[in-house]
């Protein structure tokens, strides 16, 4: 009876174990196994106090030890109800809808350069203050950071 039973059940489980399989079988099922995927850490955030009391810019580095790129897809926080993303070139900002954190590399975002646009202020931030937010990728989890508002003439050493 015993042995019947586990006969009987072998195809149920077959077919979980198959069902499992199906799943790690994604292009993402990489990024899921631990070891590889992308790896993220972020530094260097701040935010220069502003001129204007409707609009802010935030600048930070996002490094990115893993095997695999990820992008940064959008940014939150208390401070600001619309965060975009702007990248610069030949002195022009445009909005873009991610940014590419490149495997064994880093996306920086700095003064002149890539950059967030932070609009609908619920208050002008003001140098020493700190401003939670949250960095939201795709491939990688959404990371927490802590940022300090500083003078507007603020540039990071390095
Ligand atoms: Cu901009």
């Amino acid at each position: 009876m015993r042995l019947r039973r586990s006969a009987a059940a072998l195809p149920v489980l077959l077919a979980a174990a198959l069902a499992l399989a199906g799943c790690s079988s994604g292009p993402d099922a990489s990024a899921r196994a631990g070891a590889k995927g992308p790896k993220l850490s972020v530094s260097g955030a701040y935010i220069p106090q502003p001129v204007m009391a409707d609009m802010a810019a935030g600048y930070f580095t996002v490094v990115n030890t893993g095997d695999t790129d990820a992008e940064l897809t959008s940014v939150s926080s208390d401070l600001a109800a619309d965060i975009t993303l702007h990248s610069t070139a030949e002195n022009r900002m445009r909005k873009v809808s991610s940014l590419t954190v490149p495997a064994g590399g880093r996306l920086t975002l700095s003064s002149g350069g890539n950059h967030l646009m932070l609009m609908e202020l619920t208050h002008k931030p003001v140098a020493g203050e700190k401003v939670s937010m949250e960095l939201h990728f795709a491939r990688a989890d959404p990371i927490g950071v802590t940022v300090p508002v500083e003078p507007a003439g603020y540039r990071p050493k390095g």
